[in-house]
């Protein structure tokens, strides 16, 4: 059935019910002088390229390669379309390897047909810290599907990771594969009703007309709870402690330190946004939301050409209620022209999902781990890692 994933040290569907196998790594590491010293063969009309995402061309490329041919929805109305600015920061993490940022080009046109990329991460799952890389923009252009490209670009980016002396990975997919540790549905808030409709993204309700819709989605001009501002860099330290003890209760979840929180929460424009409330007595920082920008190319419309999606990211409320806090994050993506909030049913977002209007998309996100099992998997409400 899977030709690749078999081979792999991932769960298989065969074992799933085995509960004898135990936690942790599936297999274990190799000595370093054993990892494949060379490249694994492509066919003979490509060559690996190894991206320097410095170079604005290169990035433009990229950003083509990706903007034309990598994900869809089910009905392939939409496409992600992930900005130059953003695969930079989604790319450049603290202690990135530019040598996991890798390209597939034809050795006559010099053109970027294929990519896959890792980043370093560490990830804790129950309580064992351990260092991963977390695979994601795997993509291979249109014209070249389905001649098992994807496993070499899987078997390089594994033998790149493993040169660095890591031994597992996280990803995410929208297919199913051996074996997900946990599957998530796609919840998505109106904030542009009319357009969203009009493109093809959502319906009219039953029984609903055009201004009863846009009615029903109307939301204040600004934020509503006091002290609710954007984060800023004299900020890190205490993100870093909130955010840190809230992450402990989940069963997988990063490990974070100052240096990530600056990189993955800093706010920058059209990539992250981060927002907290600092209280108006104690000036202490008590509660934090934020969300990342991905817009969505519109497939054949003749009016719309992109949907500007805002992505739910990690969410902290310990003083303010966490309805309260995301109903002032809708607030501001509404004024920053946001057609659309979406978020994933992980960690305590079930909590506000439908008193804040959002309804379940069609769309499944599957989380996985590579060389690492969970016993019986975990529940989305225990997952704390949002990927990009
Ligand atoms: S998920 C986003 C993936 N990208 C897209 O969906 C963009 C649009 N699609 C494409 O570009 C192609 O369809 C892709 C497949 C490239 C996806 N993850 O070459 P093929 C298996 C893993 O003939 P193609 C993301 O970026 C498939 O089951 N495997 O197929 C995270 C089959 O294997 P098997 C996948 O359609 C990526 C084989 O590939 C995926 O031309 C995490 C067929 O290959 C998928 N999304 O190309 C990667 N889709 O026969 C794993 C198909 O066994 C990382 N396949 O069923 C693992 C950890 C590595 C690091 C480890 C370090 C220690
Ligand atoms: O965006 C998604 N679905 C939308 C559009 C569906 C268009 C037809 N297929 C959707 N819209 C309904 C919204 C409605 C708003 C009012 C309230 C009720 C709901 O459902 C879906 C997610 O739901 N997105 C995708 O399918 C894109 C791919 C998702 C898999 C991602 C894999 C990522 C790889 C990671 O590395």
């Amino acid at each position: 059935r899977h030709k690749f994933w078999e081979t792999q040290p991932v769960g298989q569907f065969r074992d799933v019910a085995d509960g004898s196998l135990p936690d942790g790594a599936i297999e274990p590491p190799t000595p370093l002088s054993e990892v494949r010293a060379d490249p694994y063969p492509l066919p003979a009309a490509f060559e690996w390229f190894t991206c320097d995402l410095d170079d604005d061309a290169l990035l433009a490329d990229l950003y083509a390669l990706l903007a034309h041919n990598y994900v869809e929805d089910d009905e392939n109305m939409f496409r992600f379309n992930y900005s130059p600015a953003f695969l930079r920061w989604a790319l450049r993490p603290p202690s990135f390897f530019r040598a996991w940022h890798i390209g597939v080009r034809a050795k006559e046109s010099k053109k970027l047909v294929a990519f896959i990329s890792g980043i370093p991460a560490r990830i804790r799952a129950r309580d064992d810290v351990v260092r991963m890389a977390e695979i994601n923009f795997l993509c291979v252009h249109k014209k070249l599907r389905s001649k098992r490209l994807a496993p070499v670009l899987i078997r390089e980016v594994t033998r790149r990771v493993h040169q660095e002396n890591i031994w597992q990975a996280a990803y995410t997919a929208g297919v199913v594969l051996p074996t997900p540790i946990t599957t998530c549905r796609y919840w998505h808030r109106s904030l542009n009703p009319k357009k969203l409709i009009d493109v093809g993204f959502s319906r009219l309700g039953p029984r609903m007309t055009m201004s009863r819709t846009v009615r029903l989605y109307k939301l204040p001009d600004a934020p509503l709870t006091p002290g609710f501002r954007q984060m800023e860099l004299r900020d890190v330290a205490a993100v870093t402690r909130l955010l840190r003890s809230y992450l402990a209760r989940y069963v997988v979840a990063p490990d974070f330190d100052e240096l990530d929180v600056e990189h993955w929460l800093l706010p920058q424009e059209d990539v992250v946004d981060s927002y907290l409330v600092e209280s108006p007595e104690t000036h202490e920082v008590t509660d934090f939301c934020s969300f990342y920008t991905l817009p969505s190319s519109v497939l054949n419309n003749a009016t719309y050409s992109t949907l500007k999606a805002a992505y739910s990211y990690y969410n902290v409320a310990v003083k303010t209620p966490l309805q309260q806090l995301m109903n002032d994050a809708l607030i501001v993506a509404k004024q920053k022209n946001y057609d659309v909030f979406n978020a994933l049913d992980v960690m305590e977002n079930e909590g506000f999902l439908k008193e804040l209007k959002f309804g379940p998309g069609d769309g499944q996100l599957h989380y996985y781990l590579y060389n690492y099992r969970i016993r019986n998997g975990i529940k989305p409400s225990e997952l704390g890692l949002v990927l990009l």
